[in-house]
């Protein structure tokens, strides 16, 4: 038996709101990852299972390499159905909101989401907005799907997690947790992970389906990132890989493609920072990463309209690439004192 970490009050009141069959609402962020989808899919399996009507309610869909998670299939995605969507959120009684705690995470959803009456927050981020009604939320977790599981488990459910709900849940713990390597990931992390195994989840199976779905365009791509367009900086603090839209053409870019990129410019020996830069049709794109004290959540609430956690955090500029690059490149010396290695 798993050991539930959620707050035992918070776990009341959600017991209590769940009483009855109802319906439930699941929601997650703009270009949902691996968490945002595995703690949605398999929370709404959960639900179903104890008699909840629930519909899953996507910004956008997801990269191709997760839409195997159970479910993904009945998920009503708000670019391509946004009536939908609405009304399925309007008409619930309990819309829970996973993976992110800002309303405008959500995008088009915003509006029909601060209008549901009854909000429930399992999230793992920093700050969330005062909108939520029950709310779960932990920045020390591994990921939204280690809460969820907790989630279940302090509500005596489970006995009712089957294989498909434990591959979701470790899909996102997995992806969230850079494979277990990340600082978020602790003791608890792996009992939740030694549960997930126990009911039937696959590691080999689910890694190979994420990890092991590269396009030869996105190997590619890769491969033209790190060759072409990585720069080393600050006497071999900071990488930067910066890529255009050309450069995305070239590439016959699909989203997803760049995800995890800039990954591979914190693991030059040295490197404190890796920044990534991405060119896009609403602006350019900002993926920041860190080792050790240097918190990179910091740096973009500051300069690039974003935020996150402080060894992975993401933003945006509206100014052009090389204004972005070299925005970066005058705020890093000063960044990198303040918090010296
Ligand atoms: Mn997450």
């Amino acid at each position: 038996m798993l050991h539930p970490s959620a707050p035992p009050e918070t776990l009341a009141a959600l017991s209590e709101l769940l009483r009855i069959p109802c319906r439930v609402a699941i929601t997650t962020h703009h270009n949902p990852d691996g968490d945002a989808i595995g703690s949605s899919l398999a929370l709404a399996r959960m639900l179903g299972k104890v008699g909840h009507t629930v519909h899953v309610v996507l910004p956008n869909p997801a990269p191709g390499n997760l839409r195997w998670m159970p479910g993904y299939a009945e998920a009503l995605d708000h670019s391509t159905a946004p009536t939908a969507c609405e009304e399925a959120i309007a008409t619930a009684d309990v819309l829970f909101c996973l993976d992110f705690n800002r309303a405008d995470r959500v995008y088009g959803l915003e509006t029909a989401l601060r209008n549901a009456p009854v909000k429930v927050l399992i999230d793992h981020h920093r700050g969330p907005e005062g909108i939520f009604q029950i709310i779960f939320s932990d920045i020390s977790a591994s990921s939204t799907c280690q809460m969820v599981c907790d989630v279940i488990t302090g509500l005596g459910l489970e006995e009712l997690v089957d294989a498909e709900v434990a591959n979701s849940l470790y899909a996102g713990i997995m992806t969230d947790s850079g494979s277990f390597r990340f600082s978020s990931t602790g003791p608890h992390t792996h009992r939740v992970a030694a549960f997930l195994l126990e009911r039937g989840a696959r590691p080999d199976r689910v890694h190979e389906a994420i990890m092991e779905d590269n396009t030869l365009d996105r190997l590619r791509l890769t491969g033209y990132a790190l060759h072409e367009r990585l720069q080393l900086l600050e006497n071999g603090a900071a990488t930067l890989i910066s890529l255009s839209k050309e450069d995305l053409e070239r590439f016959r870019f699909v989203p997803g493609d760049t995800e995890g990129l800039v990954n591979y410019g914190l693991t030059v020996r040295g490197v404190r920072i890796a920044a990534f830069l991405v060119e896009r049709k609403d602006g350019i794109k900002i993926s920041l990463r860190s080792k050790g004290n240097l918190p990179v959540n910091e740096l973009v609430a500051a300069h690039f309209e974003g935020g996150g956690h402080a060894n992975a955090a993401g933003g945006r500029s509206a100014d052009t690439l090389q204004e972005t690059e070299a925005k970066l490149i005058k705020e890093l010396p000063g960044f990198l004192a303040k918090y010296p290695a």
